[in-house]
């Protein structure tokens, strides 16, 4: 038989897949046998690209810009893949470390072109953290920072009402505050403490760790050039406005800052409803008080241009956590009047360990050990409702401050113990990632970098090769090696989300999305069946995404989705060895 060569077979398999009739005007996604991450790798990176629905034989590796085959070798048994339902096999590429361009060739089908390369993923991570700069409240866009996404300020939030349910003596229902900044939530443009609270400690946490990576980046936000590096400028965005969230009078933090109800699809400037903040919750003073204390020694750092800032943040981090000892259990209940999102969590202990352990290591005051002691259980990976991972984390980021080496053994081995967990998740999947059926929740692109943000932590304190391999490979899984063949971030890779869901994107008449903007991913539950036009094809845990804006619960971004990427592209730059 006539066989057509790999690269014209492939471009016909692709076209077959995009033309062919669907079921929808969701746009199709070609599904190329053979996946990986789309920006490639670092020379010393572990490498590995997933084949799948090809049933063993040899694999080459082709280098672009000659055709010389490089590298060879067998296909591993391929094994069914519980969160796809689907067989497949990896393709160790780990002894490709000198730069360049290549594809992978297997049977009749070869993969995207990618490179190897000490940038790979330097602008990634420049539009990872520009992300937050796009979805600013209160602020115009100018040309020279977004470009083509230039646009209008909406939202000042400098005349926020008090909702009843917030109402205290001081401040009656319906009276008057100003909290403006921020950044919006999501897709829609309200202001949550609880989901702000892991988003700007997960940013912050990136810079503490590693702050080579932000030192002298200039991401072109309009504080660029300034003294500071620019992460904490924009964390500083959002930071002032948490601070705006506190009732100076008690201490307390306002669960949201929000309309009643969602806008419409409109740009910022066009939204005109009231805006309100929403009743104190426990969950919201705990978040905020840990955030507090972290800013509050890195901003330290910055004191002669944030004057007065980091004591600020310290006093309020304390205020915020003595009102939650006077108001232990306060859950966020939505009022009948209201219906953006809830962030309602009842389950508070791990709030309570991870402002503990924030706030002993600002203070070293034991007596923030002994509420650790007293809330903390086994950690877990991180989310906004699951904090407990983050506070352990933080201990081993300052396990020096902790008092005796029992505690410090305690610490490294809780951390090492999730890490080794995910690790051998990993080394049993048919992918070689760590993501089971069950982590395809709402936002399951950010389990999977969170995955990765365990297993860095775990590197960092053991130096296993495992465990960086293993993040490497959750930083693989969203950048393309998946089933659905997609890289989840607008802009960065050969086929990215178009249609997200996020009111600038759909109302700007550009056909682009912001870029830089992690798409949820996959997530079976589909709550969004009854408000979208088009079916889901799929609903397997790991296939179950639609590009169409009309899917909030697959195809939204979050601020608490983008953090981990903004953490797990500096992570896999500031730690991997030169080949
Ligand atoms: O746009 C909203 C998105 O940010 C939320 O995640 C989602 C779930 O709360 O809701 C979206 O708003 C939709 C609403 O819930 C139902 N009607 C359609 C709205 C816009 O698509
Ligand atoms: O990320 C949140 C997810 O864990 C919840 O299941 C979901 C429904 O409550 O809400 C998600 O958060 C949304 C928030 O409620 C409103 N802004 C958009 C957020 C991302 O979709």
């Amino acid at each position: 038989m006539h066989r057509l060569p790999d690269i014209l077979l492939f471009t016909a398999l692709t076209t077959l897949a995009v033309a062919a009739p669907v079921a929808c005007s969701a746009r199709a996604v070609a599904t190329p046998a053979i996946h990986l991450n789309q920006l490639g790798f670092l020379p010393g990176a572990s490498k590995v690209a997933v084949v799948e629905g090809i049933a063993g034989g040899r694999f080459e590796v082709v280098r672009e810009h000659d055709g010389a085959v490089v590298l060879a070798g067998d296909l591993a048994q391929a094994s069914v893949w519980p969160a796809s339902g689907r067989a497949a096999a990896a393709v160790d590429l780990g002894a490709l470390d000198a730069p360049g361009r290549y594809r992978v060739r297997v049977g009749g089908h070869v993969s995207d072109p990618f490179p190897v390369g000490a940038d790979a993923y330097a602008a990634l991570g420049d539009a990872a953290l520009k992300g937050y700069y796009f979805n600013r409240t209160g602020t115009a866009l100018a040309p020279e920072h977004a470009g083509r996404h230039a646009r209008a300020g909406g939202h000042p939030d400098t005349q926020v009402r008090i909702h009843a349910s917030a109402a205290s003596a001081a401040r009656p229902a319906g009276s008057v505050i100003s909290a403006p900044g921020g950044w919006y939530d999501a897709g829609d443009y309200n202001k949550y403490v609880v989901n702000s609270g892991i988003t700007t400690h997960t940013l912050l946490a990136a810079w503490e760790d590693f702050p080579e990576v932000f030192g002298g980046r200039d991401i072109g936000i309009p504080e660029s050039g300034d003294a500071v590096p620019d992460l904490l400028d924009e964390a500083w965005w959002n930071l002032r406005w948490m601070l705006a969230m506190q009732d100076p009078a008690d201490g307390g933090v306002y669960h949201k800052l929000t309309n009643l109800r969602f806008d419409g699809i409109v740009m910022p400037d066009a939204a005109r409803d009231k805006r309100y903040v929403v009743q104190k919750s426990t969950a919201a003073a705990l978040d905020f008080a840990a955030v507090m204390a972290q800013a509050s020694r890195i901003y330290a750092g910055y004191e002669a241009h944030f004057p007065g800032v980091p004591a600020r943040m310290h006093a309020a981090a304390e205020a915020a956590w003595r009102w939650a000892q006077a108001n232990p259990d306060v859950i966020y209940r939505q009022p009948k009047d209201v219906s953006t999102g809830a962030y309602g969590d009842s389950h508070l202990d791990d709030e309570f360990a991870w402002a503990a352990a924030e706030l002993f290591v600002l203070t070293g005051d034991e007596a923030y050990l002994r509420a650790f002691d007293r809330h903390a259980a086994e950690p877990g990976v991180p989310a906004w409702a699951n904090v407990g991972g983050l506070a352990w984390a933080t201990l081993a980021r300052h396990r020096e401050r902790l008092p005796d080496a029992a505690l410090r053994t305690r610490v490294t081995d809780a951390v090492l113990g999730l890490a080794q967990r995910l690790a051998a998740q990993k080394r049993d999947s048919a992918w070689q990632i760590a993501m089971q059926p069950e982590d395809f929740v709402w936002g399951s692109s950010a389990q999977a970098l969170n995955q990765g943000l365990i297993l860095v932590q775990g590197y960092r304190l053991g130096a296993h090769r495992d465990y960086l391999d293993a993040a490497q490979a959750q930083l693989d899984y969203v950048l393309g090696r998946n089933p659905l063949g997609v890289s989840f971030v607008t802009g960065h890779g050969v086929r990215t989300p178009m249609q997200i869901h996020h009111r600038p994107s759909m109302a700007d008449g550009i056909d682009e999305p912001v870029p830089g903007l992690l798409s949820g991913g996959p997530n079976p539950r589909q709550q969004d069946a009854r408000d979208c036009p088009v079916a889901y094809a799929s609903s397997q845990p790991a296939l179950s995404w639609i590009d169409h804006d009309c899917s909030y619960a697959s195809n939204e971004i979050a601020i608490n989705w983008n953090a981990p990427l903004v953490y797990m592209t500096a992570a896999i730059q500031a730690l991997t060895p030169a080949p």
